[in-house]
């Protein structure tokens, strides 16, 4: 179990009332969860005849941490992200403050009831992060501390809560752990501990040899204090006998597998184990346990430090005195803790036969018809339970309220900004920005984030009137020393960007809690983030965790497609327009003109505004510039660009418009250039070739759906009425073409949709457009094959 761990001596001074408290309580937690994961799948009856699960065993393995971590040291204040398999320990402990009603126990994963995982949105007992895919629900508790001190420093909030996760040991091995652990001491995070319940078992497998003290090293490295919590007391205990040590040097040498079977084996067993092999002789260490009974052997080797309630609130008590630094807490334990399956390889979604059940609840004195019950009120537990719904300001609402929901930010439709004649939307972007700083309330409240492409995402003009966010101010060196640089890089607790390193995971997670900040912390915070386009699906899991968590935020994606051709094939991205389509949650825009972009912007932070309907905005942007076809700004136009799209080149008013050939092109972005190309082509030979400018396929396929499902009309009835729909049609995008192929369904004559859906290769835009088919040639051959079947 790793080398032996140096930690002072924890102070003693835990009340023992309190302890024998708390250590009740975790009997009663571990009943609970553990009865109501058996009630799903055995008692409550099935409909479907699958599977219901849950996991029983890592939620034993929390139920002493998570105890004492409510019912002795939480404040209303602090934000607590439980490890995913450990819901059921969190809805009981929610159940005996008071938190949620008890028939609500009975709901685990039932449609409308207790989610699988604590979930933020759907669970009705205060969850404030939720978590589920592993790794993330913890890290998000680093841009939670983040966004709660960016809010302090901008907003001067000033009762912190503290963040904490309870993290399962296998979840480290996820990649976006050690990516978000850095940024937790370069912003000087101190409200945030992260606990982890080292079971050392995953779902299949025991930790290799050496994990734990890695794991350790790296949070050290990364600038957090590591707490141990690896011996309970009566181990602590029996450690300052005479040649005490060795058992100490026992356990640390054991290797995990060896000491995971043994917590199956009985005393005697155990024994032989310990008698059998180490650095200390056999005849030694059985002088040294020659006093200890087998059963009290098992118990000592079971003993762990993450089960001992007065070693526990000692760490806790340690924690809390941490400054400037966040901690980690290395609580070891077992997974299964008090129950028959403890510590088995096997026991990750295993669960208690009746009869263990029958047992279990004759050990705790539970009679039969009151597996739910709480605490009397004359019982002391009860009281001590009072005491802590007091501590928590429980059962009244125990969060900062919403306080803009009553009175949202109005942010105008439009800036009535002029753009150049030939413009990218990258490029637009950039002064869409600036040009929100002249609208005071709004500029406030807007942050902005990327993973280190801030500069080369058009951020730079942004970034030189708002400043860099830093948790104090730092010298700007380049002014000192007079070096000239367009870029201005003052880092100060005033400034409005926060740069990460290049980290996609942190970028979306940081928008997660900055997108959260009005729920987490009761300030409006309007987040935009930008990121290169072919990165947007490297944190895609942190993307979706954003959006089901009920986040909401702006982010670019740019540059996208070919834009970045010269860069070579991995950075043009393909299927990002699919990933907007396919999120829920997000709605993907592809504006092919700067002033559509505005109006874009203007209504996505107005969604971000509206907290209970809004949704997030995904802005898929190119750096090239192209001809700015549409300059106006018209109220009945912006209503077309944000419902996904307008007729550009509309033939339908030419009175021979029925007599000629006609076809559809549907375009997205850039590709408006080459479709209003072979438009005018076309006409050169009698075609009438209309172009559709698609703002946001998302929008459209979405409305449809919606209607479709019920029977009624969407805007695409109006973009497209029926006569339309016997029209051939081209649909043609700088990326994957399924993105507006499905427009296909609506007409009655042929569709070809025309995208990217290979890899690419350096060269120039153009060779590019043509080996992939986009280029206005490719546009009019399409043109042909619909019309005439050629
Ligand atoms: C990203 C992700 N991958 C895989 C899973 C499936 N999974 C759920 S729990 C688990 C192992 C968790 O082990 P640990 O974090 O140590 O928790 P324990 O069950 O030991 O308490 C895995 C692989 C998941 N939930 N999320
Ligand atoms: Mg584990």
């Amino acid at each position: 179990m790793d080398d032996a761990i140096h930690s002072a001596p924890l102070s003693p001074t835990i009340d023992p009332e309190t302890v024998a408290i708390i250590e009740t309580l975790a009997q009663r937690v571990l009943w609970l969860s553990t009865y109501m994961i058996h009630h799903a799948n055995k008692v409550r009856p099935s409909t479907d005849g699958m599977k219901v699960g849950g996991h029983q065993a890592s939620c034993a393995s929390v139920v002493s941490l998570m105890t004492a971590l409510y019912f002795a040291r939480l404040r209303p204040q602090d934000h607590v992200a439980v490890k995913p398999h450990a819901s059921p320990v969190l809805h009981t402990i929610q159940y005996l403050l008071g938190r949620l009603p008890q028939h609500m126990l009975t709901t685990l994963r039932d449609f409308g009831g207790l989610q699988a995982y604590p979930s933020r949105t759907k669970d009705p007992d205060g969850v404030t992060i939720s978590t589920g895919s592993v790794g993330l629900g913890a890290a998000a508790t680093i841009f939670g501390a983040l966004t709660q001190r960016y809010i302090r420093d901008h907003f001067g909030h000033s009762t912190p809560g503290r963040y904490i996760a309870l993290v399962g040991d296998a979840e480290i091995d996820e990649g976006n752990v050690p990516e978000a652990l850095g940024e937790a001491s370069a912003y000087g995070l101190s409200d945030l501990w992260w606990i982890v319940d080292i079971n050392r078992q995953s779902l299949d497998h025991i930790a290799p040899e050496g994990q734990v003290r890695q794991i350790a090293r790296m949070f050290e490295a990364k600038g957090w204090e590591v707490l141990w919590l690896k011996y309970g007391s009566q181990q602590r205990a029996f450690f300052e006998r005479p040649d005490g040590h060795w058992l100490r040097q026992w356990i640390d040498d054991c290797t995990n597998a060896e000491y995971q079977s043994l917590l199956n084996a009985d005393g005697a067993e155990i024994r032989r184990a310990m008698l059998e092999w180490g650095t200390i002789t056999g005849a030694d260490m059985g002088r040294l346990l020659v006093d200890v009974d087998d059963a009290t052997l098992k118990e000592l080797l079971m003993n762990l430090g993450g089960h001992d309630i007065p070693q526990i609130l000692q760490a806790f008590a340690a924690a809390a005195k941490v400054q400037d630094q966040p901690v980690a807490m290395m609580a070891y334990t077992i997974k299964g803790w008090g129950l028959p399956i403890a510590g088995h390889i096997e026991n990750h979604a295993a669960q208690l036969t009746n009869a263990h059940i029958v047992a279990m609840q004759e050990r705790l004195g539970i009679a039969v018809g009151h597996e739910w019950d709480g605490y009397d009120a004359a019982d002391p537990i009860a009281q001590w339970i009072q005491q802590t719904q007091r501590q928590l300001r429980l059962p009244h609402q125990s969060r900062p309220a919403s306080t803009n929901i009553q009175n949202p930010l109005q942010v105008p439709e439009t800036l009535d900004m002029r753009f150049p004649e030939r413009a990218s939307t990258q490029g637009a972007f950039g002064h869409i920005l600036v040009g929100l700083s002249a609208i005071k309330e709004v500029a406030a409240r807007l942050v902005t984030t990327s993973p280190d492409v801030a500069v080369s995402t058009n951020l730079a003009n942004w970034i030189n009137q708002r400043g860099i966010y830093a948790p104090a101010d730092r010298p700007n060196y380049w002014a000192k020393h007079g070096i000239t640089s367009l870029l201005q890089w003052r880092e100060t607790a005033a400034g409005q960007h926060i740069e990460l390193g290049i980290a996609e995971n942190n970028f979306y997670l940081a928008l997660t809690m900055l997108g959260l900040a009005q729920e987490l912390h009761g300030e409006l915070l309007l987040p935009i983030g930008t990121v290169y386009d072919p990165f947007v699906a490297r944190g895609l899991d942190a993307l979706t965790y954003a959006t089901y968590t009920g986040a909401k935020f702006i982010f670019a994606g740019t540059p996208s497609g070919l834009s970045l051709s010269r860069e070579g094939g991995a950075h043009q991205s393909i299927y990002t327009p699919l990933v907007g389509m396919g999120l829920p949650g997000v709605l993907y825009y592809e504006p092919a003109y700067a002033a559509e972009l505005e109006c874009i912007i203007c209504w996505g932070l107005q969604q971000l505004t509206d907290r209970q309907h809004g949704q997030s905005v995904y802005l898929r942007l190119s750096t090239r510039p192209i001809t700015q076809a549409v300059r106006h700004s018209a109220p009945a136009w912006r209503r077309q660009v944000l419902a996904g799209g307008y007729w550009l080149r509309d033939y339908r008013p030419q009175v021979d418009y029925c007599q000629r050939p006609r076809v559809h092109i549907f375009a997205s972005g850039v590709m408006l250039e080459e479709a209003l190309q072979a438009s005018d082509i076309a006409s050169e030979d009698g075609i009438y070739a209309n172009v559709i400018n698609v703002t946001s396929a998302d929008r459209l396929f979405h409305a449809y759906l919606a209607a479709s499902q019920q029977g009624a009309t969407s805007y695409l009835d109006e973009l497209l009425p029926a006569a339309e729909r016997g029209v051939p049609a081209i649909t043609l995008l700088d990326g994957h073409p399924l993105t507006l192929a499905w427009l296909g369904a609506l007409f009655n004559a042929p569709l070809k949709p025309l995208g990217v859906v290979n890899f690419g290769e350096t060269g120039s835009l153009q060779q590019l457009y043509h080996k992939h088919h986009i280029d206005t040639d490719a546009v009019l051959t399409a043109m042909v094959q619909v019309l005439f079947g050629k």
